[in-house]
């Protein structure tokens, strides 16, 4: 190895390009020569993973020896991303990482950029619990992520032939170096059968569930690092494995066939993510899914109160259990059975814990994203939990006739049950019975639930509800993906912003200093150029750094309406063509996201977008003032990319429907201006940045309820909207489709027809807004200081505060300070 310039020999670049050969040689097989990249990633990750032990294992001591209260945050999705960036950050060892690998003729960002990063959920949600457990390492509160290791994460999403393409997504491939299998703490997990009841000798009732298979429970565990602190929490997935005492007995009845098959059906348990969001299917593995993985965490967790020599009734004092939607609502009834008949506990005691231990988030106000289970189903997979939750019915609905009296439609309502027609179990009711906090994650969404989806159980528990307004981490969404801008705010006003986010207001007087302006102008400018040569790697367009980029990224759907931006785009292809001296800021339109492989309507706006790409990209007369692509596989990493490069940030959903958003305030915090509707956090967002600092268009969620509430004609807005008109012709006479006019007729039919998301009624408020924002684009030294002050204004939307929040409004919680290392 080349010495390097400073080389001393103690000095962090040195012993880290020792490490790293070490590994390369003594993990990895390999010397230089023969060495692949994912080799070079792998040594590097291991260095690094050496270098968290230390704080792992100081983290996991302190914790049992105080016997700490600890957060339980139960999820079936974490999105996380790709470790080694971001604990490189966190370790403080950025720096000296990529010095060390230069001294080795190699490239960091090269390095960083082979790690498959663990595609463990589908969008929002997902993203949410992967910044939360960052914030509670950060902030040092005692925490574990409970979820599922699926071997196949969400797929890889290719366009072909402008459509989109799945494929899976193998992100073991090559072995993950970041966690660690723990296979002493393995769970066994029921499944199925049927109930028996018998009286021991004292006359007492036991019920024995007799399932009809087992499933083992293996925890693989991931270190998640604070911010330059000691403390390194955990991530805790279960993997579903054939518990070996069952195959065997398969297998010597000399049925191989059996013992592979009970294999395979036991490890589809955590095989693959299911790609839906905000659509439920009532799958009977879904069901089975989410039932093995919250059994398998609070079995875990009754494990770690007995070795801490916890009582059992103090299960509330040791864990405040989080669901992060109705997905491991099943923990209710599941903590019940175990309680009561895996330990005799008496139902009333069972119960109070219960309740004491959960806290329930809703992500979504969308029906047909409201989990359901038919009851048939239910009582296949799960015959004792629906017993359990007939019981807790029973009492529920008693203290609801009480309450209101002669009021049958209410307890219609509110009963655990859905029973008009075919019978469902509502996990949403369950999850509000069983919880003593329930919150939605913005300040409308949280207002929303209490008026509608939720307002009998508001009006009959106003204490349990309470707002908690998204987050997401500064230090993924700023120091990792922008590292230009982090040194040009850090050389400012410090380093503390990092983790003290409201600190980026002191960046507000720089807003004035042309010196400054001039500065955060030219990163952005880097930043674009990153991200065309990204483009035009993966898309085959050359798109200009000096033209405004428009993005929308996030999961395709049409309460988000990607394609009221197709629409627009369309109005000013339009506009461009019919007058062709035409004034106009130059624009690229950058879309990415991911459509749900079933969501038929999801995937034609993709080719929708792709079409009109197709067309503008390669028309001389539009093509300097237009550029539309669509950047495949929208992803954490991909993000990382994307954000920081954006001028403007599209947040268009229809009011009421989007619950909070959250890429939203990444494009904030990286200095975008949005244009939005009055939805989700946007509404907070712009009382933050200042509605002079934001472009607002579309009706407010009142405005679009009263207007469907009269009968909405989205007819009667193209009989008066000429360029909407113009718009629809296009489409519909296949201008976009080489003639076919058949192709996007599904699309515009549900929009002349229906126009379930108003994109029709929102269209020239959208339009108008988009003038404004051309406009405002035109003077670069005033939108430079807009840009600024959106970044300076943005501390509000750390995912710290949230966290922060719910420590201390749900969870009860305090920091414990992990000590210094020995
Ligand atoms: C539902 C289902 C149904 C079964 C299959 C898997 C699956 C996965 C997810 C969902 C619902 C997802 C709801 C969701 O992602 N909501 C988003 O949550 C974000 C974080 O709170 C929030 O910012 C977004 O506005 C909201 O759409």
């Amino acid at each position: 190895s080349g010495r390097g310039p400073d080389d001393e020999p103690d000095s962090p670049t040195r012993r880290l390009r020792h490490a790293f050969l070490h590994h390369l040689f003594y993990t990895q097989g390999k010397f230089p020569a023969l060495a692949t990249k994912t080799d070079y990633y792998l040594a590097l990750a291991h260095t690094v993973r050496d270098r968290l032990l230390q704080r792992w294992i100081s983290t996991a001591n302190e914790y049992t020896k105080n016997g700490s209260r600890t957060v339980a945050y139960l999820s079936a999705e974490f999105l996380m991303g790709p470790h080694l960036g971001n604990n490189l950050i966190n370790l403080g060892l950025f720096d000296d990482a990529r010095k060390s690998m230069s001294e080795l003729g190699l490239n960091l960002d090269d390095l960083l950029y082979e790690e498959e990063e663990p595609g463990l959920g589908n969008g929002g949600l997902g993203r949410l619990a992967a910044c939360f457990i960052d914030s509670l390492a950060t902030l040092e509160i005692p925490a574990v992520g409970y979820g599922i290791r699926y071997e196949f994460g969400i797929f890889h999403q290719t366009l072909v032939d402008g459509w989109q393409v799945e494929k899976t997504d193998k992100w073991l491939r090559y072995g993950n170096p970041w966690e660690l299998a723990r296979p002493e703490w393995s769970v066994t997990v029921k499944l199925g059968g049927h109930t028996e009841r018998m009286q021991d000798n004292s006359g007492q009732l036991h019920v024995r569930w007799v399932p009809n298979r087992t499933v083992l429970g293996v925890p693989y565990d991931t270190p998640i690092l604070g911010y330059r602190n000691n403390t390194a929490n955990t991530l805790r997935l279960w993997k579903a494995e054939a518990p070996e005492a069952f195959d065997f007995a398969v297998f010597n009845r000399g049925d191989y066939q059996g013992a592979v098959n009970q294999k395979v059906v036991s490890e589809n348990l955590s095989k693959v993510l299911y790609p839906n969001d905000e659509h439920v299917e009532g799958k009977e593995l879904r069901l089975a899914q989410q039932y093995f993985f919250v059994s398998c965490s609070l079995q875990d967790m009754l494990r770690i109160m007995k070795t801490q020599h916890v009582p059992l009734h103090e299960f509330h004092e040791k864990f405040a259990v989080q669901l992060n939607d109705t997905h491991p609502a099943i923990g209710v009834a599941e903590l019940m059975r175990l309680l009561t008949d895996e330990h005799q506990m008496h139902w009333n005691q069972a119960w109070d814990i219960t309740r004491k231990t959960f806290g329930y988030t809703n992500h979504t106000l969308l029906p047909e994203a409201l989990e359901r289970w038919p009851l048939e189903l239910f009582k296949r997979v799960l015959p004792r939990h629906l017993e359990i939750i007939y019981e807790i019915n029973a009492r529920f609905l008693d203290e609801v006739r009480q309450r209101y009296f002669g009021d049958e439609a209410r307890v219609t309502r509110m009963s655990l049950i859905e029973e008009t027609g075919e019978r469902y179990v509502r996990m949403a009711h369950l999850a509000c019975v069983g919880s003593h906090a329930i919150n939605g994650v913005a300040e409308l969404h949280s207002e929303l639930l209490k008026q509608d989806v939720l307002k009998d159980f508001h009006e009959m528990w106003p204490a349990k509800f309470g707002n908690k307004t998204n987050g997401v981490t500064p230090r993924r969404w700023i120091a990792l993906a922008n590292p230009r801008l982090t040194r040009l705010i850090s050389g400012a006003i410090g380093e503390g912003w990092i983790k003290r986010l409201e600190e980026l207001r002191q960046l507000e007087p720089f807003a004035l200093d042309p010196n400054f302006r001039a500065g955060w102008r030219e990163i952005k400018r880097a930043n674009k150029r990153d991200l065309s040569d990204v483009i035009r790697k993966r898309c085959g367009v050359a798109v200009d750094p000096s033209s405004m980029f428009d993005v929308q990224v996030k999961r395709i759907h049409e309460y988000k309406r990607q394609h009221l931006s197709a629409l627009h785009i369309i109005g000013l292809y339009h506009r461009l063509k019919t007058n062709p001296n035409l004034e106009m800021t130059p624009r690229t339109f950058i879309f990415g996201g991911k459509a749900a492989p079933g969501y038929w309507m999801a995937k034609l706006i993709i080719r929708l977008i792709t079409s009109i790409g197709e067309v503008v990209n390669r028309d001389p007369a539009v093509r300097d003032k237009l550029r539309v692509v669509f950047l495949p596989n929208f992803s954490v990493t991909n993000g990382q990319r994307i954000y920081p490069a954006a001028d403007l940030s599209e947040q268009i959903s229809t009011a009421g429907k989007e619950a909070s958003g959250t890429g939203n305030m990444k494009f904030a915090m990286n200095g975008a201006l949005t244009i939005g509707t009055m939805d989700g956090a946007n509404i907070e967002i712009r009382e933050q940045v200042g509605a002079e600092n934001f472009f607002l268009f579309g009706l407010t969620a009142h405005e679009v309820a009263t207007v469907r509430g009269n009968g909405y004609r989205p007819q009667d807005y193209l009989d008066g909207n000429a360029e909407l008109r113009e718009v629809i012709s296009l489409i519909r006479h296949g201008y976009f489709s080489r003639g076919d006019g058949e192709l996007f007729r599904p699309l515009v039919d549900s929009l002349v027809n229906h126009d379930p998301y108003c994109l029709f009624a929102d269209y020239q408020s959208y339009a108008d807004a988009h003038e404004r924002v051309g406009t405002a684009y035109r003077d670069s030294e005033d939108w430079t200081r807009m840009s600024i002050l959106n970044s300076a204004r943005s501390g509000l939307f750390s995912s710290d505060r949230t966290i922060a929040e719910y420590c201390r409004d749900i969870w009860n919680v305090q920091p414990v300070q992990v000590p210094i290392l020995s």
